[in-house]
């Protein structure tokens, strides 16, 4: 039978072996087709639905201040996230979780049973290492930890403004941690996970690519300048019962920062309840009208002239001069004045004569190339440029309150930056907030003998009696400097408040080789006075005293004997 079927139908048979073996043939062909040729192809698909790269925070970089004093450090913390569906699987352990992360229990039952839909929710953000594993330890369901860093500041409030702080995510927020961000931040790393569907963590694979840690930032401020700069600052803003204050300290030759403080401050390691005030860098981001602080510039353009010579006098009888309806007024009445003078009494009606008589351009110029209301170029977050109106558009009256401080506006470390090119012969070198390993290339604007010439007058200022700035003495050392107390300008309208004020003093040490500028601005003052002759003077000389110690500048005003002893070698003794 079956011989007779199969040669009933041998062409049946063979087309259902053919057939067959077609069919085997492309399954073969496909089996080979998916393991060799597009093995790859499909290997990298499903990859790409299972292996995730989750990212690997970077090392923030330290800053530090010039003496490598620690500023902002990082440090590892971890942070605890849940999968809200999978804490589903294990309310037995909630109670301890709360007890654990310190929560009411039942409320905080409430809220996971709420979240049953969300894939992630953060549970608490930088804690410890070791708490984090303690609580990691509970085996929780859905409870995953991962690491991160927390910024902390070591001297707090007494750099927060100038150091500025990150956000919780690491990224600068204010400050030289927000304008140099790019530089700490360095470049997060990826690590290689394998998730299954519903996005659980089934394994660690490996680091795709290591997290590249961020650069160290040497600002140029020193802290212990700094400290000392806060602390007298701090106790004139409260002694005279003072709104705000700044105060700056510059390195006359390298236009470096030394100091930059404000009152009021903040802490920048705890910064719930903050006060937006707290945090204003006032010294950059506040800008003034300079008041007398800028007559020594006007001197310098009178001198520049040469029309001008330090003995030469002005009548500032009888203390007012009528300028159209306008009426210039000395406060303390001078009489004839040399130029000396009108620095010492602080003479708006004599500073108001030499201006009329040279007119406005020179002053503009020097006024414009010592950088007031001129960008800095810092470029820190908020930076005000202030404003210097065009000579051009000076009228009569412009010329003469110009001249005495009043119609430009500055900021505090425009200001003192105006007094390093006085200090320093004369020429201008940038500002730095950053340390220099060498001296900046600098730009000859004022001739240097006329800037000595004027820090001699601020010299007098401060050391002869009558002067209005003997409270800005420092032992051992000459110094140079001038006070001034300004009327504050009404915002929105025109004119200047009544009993409102600003009192300022602006100098340079040593006078002989000048080191360091300073700026003392206190806004307000409203018990106890509030010339700036009695008000900030006195920070002035404190903190310059203390700053020419620890920066070891050598004295240049020890009375004669004791010089004489110290370097004369003792009576047979050798050299
Ligand atoms: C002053 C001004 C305001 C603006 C005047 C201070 C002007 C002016 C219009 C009256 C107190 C006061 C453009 S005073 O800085 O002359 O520092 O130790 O605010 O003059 O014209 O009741 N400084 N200050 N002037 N305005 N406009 C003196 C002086 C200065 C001192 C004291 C006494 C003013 C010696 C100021 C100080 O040199």
């Amino acid at each position: 039978m079956m011989k007779l079927e199969g040669a009933l139908y041998p062409w049946r048979f063979r087309l259902v072996l053919g057939l067959l073996a077609l069919m085997v043939g492309a399954i073969v062909w496909r089996i080979v087709d998916l393991q060799v040729f597009d093995q790859s192809f499909l290997q990298a698909h499903g990859d790409a639905r299972s292996v995730r790269h989750i990212p690997i925070p970077a090392h923030r970089g330290l800053i530090t201040d010039r003496n490598g004093e620690p500023l902002a450090v990082s440090t590892p913390v971890t942070t605890l996230w849940a999968n809200g569906k999978e804490l589903q699987n294990g309310k037995d352990k909630w109670p301890a979780l709360a007890q654990a992360l310190g929560q009411e229990p039942k409320a905080f039952s409430e809220r996971l049973l709420g979240s049953a839909n969300r894939e992630f929710m953060y549970l608490v953000r930088g804690l410890t290492p070791e708490r984090g594993q303690q609580i990691l330890d509970l085996k929780v369901p859905g409870v995953y930890g991962i690491e991160e860093f927390r910024r902390f500041y070591p001297a707090g409030e007494v750099a927060a403004h100038v150091v500025g702080f990150t956000d919780i995510d690491d990224h600068g927020r204010e400050g030289m941690e927000l304008a140099f961000d790019d530089w700490l931040a360095g470049v997060p790393g990826k690590r290689q996970v394998l998730k299954d569907r519903r996005g659980r963590l089934i394994k660690d694979v490996q680091v795709a690519q290591n997290a590249k840690a961020g650069k160290t930032l040497a600002l140029s401020i020193d802290l212990r300048l700094q400290y000392l700069a806060h602390r007298e600052l701090r106790n004139a803003v409260n002694e005279f019962g003072a709104k705000a204050g700044s105060l700056v300290m510059l390195d006359v030759q390298t236009g470096e920062v030394l100091a930059m403080v404000n009152q009021p401050t903040y802490n920048p390691n705890n910064r719930r309840n903050l006060h937006p005030a707290a945090m204003r860098n006032r010294a950059m981001i506040d800008v003034f009208e300079p008041g007398s602080t800028v007559k020594p510039f006007s001197i310098a353009a009178a001198l520049g002239t040469g029309r001008w010579t330090p003995e030469m006098t002005v009548d500032t009888y009888p203390g007012t001069l009528q300028i159209g309806r306008y009426t210039i007024r000395d406060v303390s009445r001078g009489g004839v004045l040399n130029l000396t003078g009108i620095l010492m009494k602080s003479s708006n009606v004599g500073i108001s004569k030499v201006a009329f008589d040279i007119g406005a351009e020179p002053i503009y110029a020097v006024m414009q190339q010592v950088g007031l209301g001129q960008d800095t170029g810092l470029s820190f977050p908020g930076e005000r440029v202030g404003n210097l109106p065009n000579y051009r558009v000076w009228k009569k009256a412009e010329t003469a309150t110009l001249a005495y401080g009043y119609g430009l506006s500055v900021t505090a470390v425009q200001l003192a930056h105006a007094y390093t090119v006085l200090g320093n012969k004369g020429q201008v070198v940038p500002l730095s907030m950053v340390r220099l390993d060498r001296k900046p290339d600098a730009v000859q604007v004022i001739d240097p003998k006329i800037a000595q010439t004027v820090v001699g007058m601020l010299q007098s200022v401060v050391e002869e009696p009558g002067g209005g700035g003997v409270r800005a003495k420092v032992p051992g050392y000459h110094v140079g400097g001038k006070s001034g107390t300004a009327r504050k300008a009404a915002t929105g309208s025109k004119g200047y408040v009544d009993k409102a004020y600003r009192s300022f003093f602006a100098g340079v040490a040593p006078v002989n080789n000048p080191r360091i500028a300073a700026v003392v601005m206190i806004d307000e003052p409203s018990e106890g006075g509030y010339y700036g002759g009695l008000v900030s003077a006195p920070v002035f000389g404190k903190v310059m005293a203390g700053a020419l110690r620890l920066m070891n500048i050598a004295p240049d005003n020890l009375p004669q004997q004791t010089t004489t002893a110290a370097v004369a070698p003792a009576k047979g003794g050798r050299i």
